[in-house]
């Protein structure tokens, strides 16, 4: 006899959580390592949410290190030459989820990793089919879902980068999250790259008002990055606030700021919202 699981969780209560890459790794470090003390530490941030989680992995130097390498972010890369690429960014990618599913798992988070190049395609770089209806089953489950920016088949290019900020927009808004929050090395939006001028300003709410102005003020990021930096992240979040979820972009490097994100208290980051 099959029985229906039992419904635990309601979809209009999730929380994703992108773990940027720059922090769950030694991003310039090559080969590619896994930046276990800060990794350990946020897991048992996680660990104090108690409720399943939708959890974003950006690619850091497992992913991005690989991504350059075969001419991904090049436009003049040929499509045989990417498609070579894919064994490498896969495998370190899925080193990656497992590794951060294990610390997740000896904090007593229950995790399931979902690898997009399995079963996401792409056009042009776009979405192009991203079905989840099983990542839905996981969280009605009780399990957290670890999903990470993945190199996946593109129906135009041959194959493209699905970076974990996409990945964060595209299932916040099909599943309509309570929060978004966007976990870096940095404060927020500054006004400039802080590894070049150290005087950057802080910037606490992007509302109607700044939006236009702070996407021209900010570019990408200063390592091999192939998914745009800071300036995409942000027009994607513009996205979802316009859906009124609440979108967060703060410093997971600095303890504590996740957990209090957790608990309402305020942190020090950027708030999104054009309510
Ligand atoms: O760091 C990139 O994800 P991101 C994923 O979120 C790969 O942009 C494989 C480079």
């Amino acid at each position: 006899m099959i029985c229906s699981a039992q419904i635990v969780f309601h979809l209009e209560n999730l929380i994703v959580i992108k773990l940027g890459g720059s922090v769950i790794t030694d991003k310039k470090s090559m080969p590619p390592r896994v930046n276990l003390k800060s990794l350990r530490r946020i897991a048992k941030e996680i660990a104090v949410c108690g409720a399943p989680l939708l959890i974003v992995l950006g690619g850091g130097a497992h992913g991005h290190q690989a991504a350059h390498k075969h001419g991904f972010g090049n436009p003049n890369t040929p499509p045989d030459r990417l498609l070579l690429g894919i064994p490498d960014i896969r495998r370190n990618m899925s080193q990656l989820a497992s590794r951060v599913e294990e610390e997740l798992s000896q904090q007593g988070v229950l995790g399931a990793i979902f690898s997009p190049f399995n079963f996401v395609t792409l056009h042009d770089g776009f979405i192009h089919n991203f079905p989840t209806e099983i990542i839905e089953q996981t969280l009605n489950a009780g399990i957290s879902v670890i999903i990470h920016g993945d190199v996946c088949i593109d129906m135009k290019k041959a194959a493209s980068i699905l970076s974990g900020d996409t990945i964060a927009v595209f299932l916040a808004e099909k599943f309509q999250a309570k929060s978004v929050f966007i976990g870096t090395n940095v404060d927020g939006v500054l006004t400039e790259n802080p590894e070049i001028n150290p005087d950057a300003k802080h910037i606490p709410l992007i509302d109607k008002t700044n939006k236009d102005q702070i996407l021209a003020l900010t570019g990408p990021s200063s390592s091999i990055d192939v998914t745009g930096g800071m300036a995409k992240k942000i027009s994607e979040l513009l996205d979802l606030a316009n859906h009124k979820i609440d979108v967060v972009i703060f410093n997971l490097l600095i303890p504590n700021r996740l957990t209090n994100l957790f608990l309402g208290k305020p942190i020090i980051c950027t708030r999104i919202s054009l309510n």
